[in-house]
């Protein structure tokens, strides 16, 4: 059986992490499976739910596998992880992160390279490397950090600070609070929302946004009136803009129920 479980429904590839007796533990197979599974869904899919089987997302590393590691061995692991993240956070379709019970460590920084992240009431996050003498290796000093501030995750690691699911939505981690339970219905019907807009936006969205923020004012702003004139210009673009100029596009949903625009 794999260690992560792959199943589309309708456009939406949904990867299970199906480790639950070692609380999902991010062993070297299952992170050579979750790299197959993301292939997939970028052949397969318009956009991808991430969750985990059991009462934890993810304890992070597996430790057991990491006691007898070489220097050199230590190094390739962790580009190991940053190759399959990158698949994720810089691929070609979104990912919804349904997120409950523990988000620890490694399993931090993965729920970091998905897009957006949904979590239930139980939901924990904590950062223990300091505590076993080691360092975060999967993108987390880059991701984790740049979700939630240098400083933050500074406190996390030194102090062992547990984040309770109202802090991590404070401090940006989390953008919706789940029902008990209701994580993964949430990320689904979120995806298929997303999965419904332009594959070309969806893609610039997930890629273009993160270079823009990495690079300079001018050369931000530069990139992107490139990427505005090239998306302009398709014609699934003329189509969608027709649409709302006819009134046949779907209306946006504000939050009072009510419904406007299209
Ligand atoms: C594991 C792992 C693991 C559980 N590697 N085997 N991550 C950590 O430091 C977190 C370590 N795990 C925990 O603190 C706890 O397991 C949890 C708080 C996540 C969950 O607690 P609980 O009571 O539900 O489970 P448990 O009884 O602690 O664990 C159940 C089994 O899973 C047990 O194995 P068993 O054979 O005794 O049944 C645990 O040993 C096993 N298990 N977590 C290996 N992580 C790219 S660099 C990233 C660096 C990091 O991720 S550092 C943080 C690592």
């Amino acid at each position: 059986m794999p260690l992560v479980t792959y199943e589309l429904a309708d456009d939406v590839a949904v990867l299970t992490l199906s480790r639950p007796e070692k609380r999902n533990a991010m062993s070297d197979a299952m992170l050579g499976d979750l790299g197959d599974a993301v292939d997939r869904a970028a052949r397969e899919a318009k956009a991808g739910v991430l969750r985990g089987e059991g009462q934890h997302f993810c304890a992070g590393l597996d430790l057991a596998e990491h006691v007898d590691k070489s220097l050199m061995e230590g190094i390739a692991g962790s580009r190991g992880w940053h190759a399959v993240f990158n698949r994720i956070q810089r691929g070609t379709i979104p990912y919804f992160v349904a997120l409950h019970g523990a988000v620890v460590g490694g399993g931090l920084e993965l729920a970091a390279v998905g897009h957006v992240r949904v979590a239930e009431p139980n939901t924990y996050f904590a950062l223990p490397e300091g505590q076993r003498g080691i360092f975060v290796g999967g993108g987390g000093s880059v991701n984790v950090a740049r979700l939630i501030g240098v400083s933050r995750m500074m406190d996390m690691m030194l102090t062992g600070r547990v984040l309770s699911v109202e802090e991590a939505e404070r401090y940006g981690a989390v953008s919706y609070l789940a029902e008990p339970g209701g994580a993964f219905a949430k990320a689904m019907e979120l995806a298929r929302r997303a999965a419904g807009n332009a594959p070309l936006s969806n893609y610039l969205i997930i890629n273009a946004l993160q270079r823009i923020h990495d690079s300079g004012h001018d050369e931000g702003l530069f990139f992107e009136s490139m990427i505005a004139s090239l998306t302009q210009g398709t014609p699934e673009a003329h189509e969608r803009l027709r649409a709302f100029l006819d009134k046949k596009a779907a209306r946006l949903a504000i939050p009072n129920g009510e419904e406007a625009g299209g």
